[in-house]
Parts: C-alpha cells; sequence; structure tokens
C-alpha cells in the first residue's frame, strides 16, 4: 500500500486485521517521506512515525500526532534556548526517537535501515518502506514566489496561507528506497491510502520509477477516497487540492489519480455511501467504483473497508 500519516495509519491498522484474518503475508507499506525535516538537530519522519506509533499502539490517537501520554519537558527547555520552532512540540518521548533515528542517520544508516531498526522494537505486523532514502521535504511555494516548509505552513499558519503549489526539491533525480519497486512488481493487490493526494500520495508517485512500477504491475490497484461528502475528514487536502485545481470530492480525486487504462493510477476507486451518486462519475472514467461505509472509526471498520478494496481487486 501507498500511505501518508493518520489516513494512512488509520488504514493499516485494517489491512493488518483484514490479511492477519485472511491468513494473508503481512503487507509492505510504502510511506511518504515528503513531510520529514530537521529541527533542533533532529530528524523527524511525521508519517513513518503516525504509522509506527499506530501499529504499536502507542500513538495520540486524540491529538493525531506523537505518542501517547507523553510529557513536553524537553520541549520546554529548548523554547527557553529559543531552538526549534516556538509553534512545533517535540514530546519528550518522541524525542527520544528522533534521537534514535537522527544517531543511526549520523551512523551511516538508510533511512530504510532506520525504518527497518525502528520496526523491531514492537510487533508491527507490517513491512514498512520509505518512498525515497533521499532527503526531498515538501516546501509550499507561496502566490508571491516566497517558500516555507510544509510543517511550518500546516503547524504555524494551519494552511491558511494560499499555496500556488507544493514542490519536493531534488526529488526529480531521487531513487525509489531498496524494496519498493520490488514490492509494486510481486504485490497481489496495491492499496492507495485515503490520505492526502497532494502532499502524501503526490510526493510517493512524484519519486522516478515508481509511476512505472505501478503501471507495469499485474497487480490491481485500488484506492479508497480520502473526501466523503465533498470533505476532507480531517488536516488541509482541501486546501492542497484547491492549489492544484482539484474539487474536494471523491470523482475529483479519481479523475486526478486516473485511470490505469489511460497512464494514471487506479483500477478501482472506493466512494463512501454519502458519495453514492459520484460512482458513474467515476466509472466514466474507465475505473471501477465502488459504495462502501469509509468512515475509519476503529481497526475493525478500517479492515471492513480493506477487505472491500480486496473483493474491488477480485481477492
Ligand atoms: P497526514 O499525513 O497525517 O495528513 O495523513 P494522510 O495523508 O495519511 O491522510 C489524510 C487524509 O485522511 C485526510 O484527507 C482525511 O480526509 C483522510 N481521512 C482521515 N480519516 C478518515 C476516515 O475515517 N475515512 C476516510 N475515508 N478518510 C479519512
Ligand atoms: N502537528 C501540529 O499541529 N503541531 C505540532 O506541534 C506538531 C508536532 C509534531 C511533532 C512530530 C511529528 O511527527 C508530528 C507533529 N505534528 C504536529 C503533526 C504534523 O505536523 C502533521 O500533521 C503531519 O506532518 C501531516 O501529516
Ligand atoms: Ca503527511
Amino acid at each position: 500500500m501507498l500511505a501518508g500519516g493518520v489516513g494512512g495509519s488509520k488504514f493499516t491498522l485494517g489491512v493488518r486485521s483484514a490479511l492477519a484474518r485472511r491468513g494473508a503475508p503481512e503487507a509492505t507499506v510504502v510511506v511518504n517521506t515528503g513531510d520529514d525535516l530537521w529541527l533542533s538537530g533532529v530528524r523527524l519522519q511525521p508519517d513513518v512515525d503516525s504509522i509506527v506509533y499506530a501499529l504499536a499502539g502507542a500513538s495520540d490517537t486524540v491529538r493525531g500526532w506523537g505518542r501517547a501520554g507523553d510529557t513536553e519537558r524537553v520541549n520546554q527547555e529548548l523554547q527557553a534556548w529559543g531552538a526549534g520552532w516556538p509553534w512545533f512540540t517535540l514530546g519528550d518521548l518522541d524525542l527520544g526517537t528522533h534521537l534514535a533515528r537522527t544517531g543511526w542517520l549520523r551512523e551511516g544508516l538508510t533511512p530504510t535501515q532506520v525504518i527497518e531498526r525502528m520496526s523491531q522494537r514492537w510487533p508491527l505486523g507490517a513491512r514498512l518502506l520509505p518512498m525515497t532514502d533521499a532527503e526531498v521535504d515538501t516546501r509550499v511555494v507561496l502566490e508571491d514566489g516566497s517558500d516555507l516548509h510544509f510543517q511550518e505552513w500546516w503547524t504555524r499558519h494551519r494552511a491558511a496561507l494560499a499555496p500556488a503549489r507544493f514542490e519536493n526539491p531534488g526529488i526529480s533525480s531521487a531513487a525509489p528506497a531498496p524494496g519498493v519497486v520490488e514490492a509494486i512488481a510481486d504485490a497481489d493487490v496495491v492499496l492507495v491510502a485515503p490520505s492526502n493526494p497532494v502532499v502524501s500520495i503526490g510526493p510517493i508517485l512524484a519519486v522516478p520509477g515508481i509511476g512505472p512500477a505501478l503501471q507495469a504491475t499485474s497487480a490491481r490497484v485500488v484506492g479508497v477516497s480520502p473526501i466523503i461528502g465533498g470533505r476532507v475528514v480531517r488536516g488541509m487536502a482541501d486546501v492542497c487540492l484547491a492549489a492544484i485545481g482539484v474539487e474536494t470530492s471523491a470523482a475529483a480525486v479519481a479523475a486526478h489519480y486516473g485511470s490505469r487504462g489511460s497512464r494514471g493510477l487506479l483500477d478501482a476507486w472506493l466512494v463512501a455511501e454519502e458519495d453514492a451518486a459520484l460512482a458513474p462519475a467515476v466509472s466514466a472514467l474507465g475505473i471501477d467504483a465502488v459504495v462502501a461505509p469509509l468512515w475509519m472509526t476503529d481497526a475493525e471498520a478500517s479492515a471492513s473497508i480493506v477487505d472491500a478494496a480486496l473483493g474491488a481487486a477480485g481477492l
């Protein structure tokens, strides 16, 4: 599967349950690393950590990021030094993750190897791969040509500065992380999580080699709409979609991804029951439309969505 943070992690919990029930092997999750950043000397990988913490049962599900029950003593000290960003919280337990990661990177491990090492602490029940080992942090370019890191745009300005476009400097010369192309080629099915199409799935598809691998695989590619009833469930995908001229609707996102038959991404697209009326528009794109409940209220609800997606792939 291809995944971002919050939508990606809720969906991954469902994938893990659905596959365990079928006695199937663990899924490989290709995770967006466009959200990553350096801050106060440490490397953050927000979407990777969201998935690791969720699979470990250690995530703060109310806040939507970081560790459950975290404290902010070190963060207060960083603020007192004027280090880092005053609007960005590094929790104490979360900082343990960032320090471990940064230490391993400095010892020469690649991000892929660091994630493999991080995956050994808890029985995650899925194999996590970064989309690339290259640093391709997302920049938000504003109408006046100035730009800022995606994390500053989101956590400081809450997506209130109108974006002209999103860029991932260096991505055109980045390579897929080891194992990514192979996982897509060998897949029984490729699932596209209900993640942000622009800043989560977008960067994954922009890594040279991943798009062609998705075109070439004999597996069916099945996506799940992150848009329900014309709205995002949470986050800022609506602002991101507007910036690239795509309406916030399940059908418009399907059209943006395109059908695999016409060099796009999707063979099938799950739309919410609330969006059943959009199914014919999705079918008209040459994409199989499947109507299902798409609220990932818990792992069980997510697993039902995964079952519907696997059904759309004939599995
Ligand atoms: P981020 O990296 O933390 O922004 O998370 P993702 O990119 O993985 O997912 C963000 C998207 O998840 C948002 O556009 C939400 O609309 C979507 N999302 C969150 N919860 C749900 C849900 O229960 N159902 C569906 N269908 N989408 C959801
Ligand atoms: N989101 C916030 O809204 N405020 C924060 O202070 C914040 C800190 C933070 C630290 C580590 C981390 O992995 C994620 C963090 N997030 C924070 C979430 C993050 O900004 C975004 O929601 C995602 O990158 C979007 O996927
Ligand atoms: Ca993200």
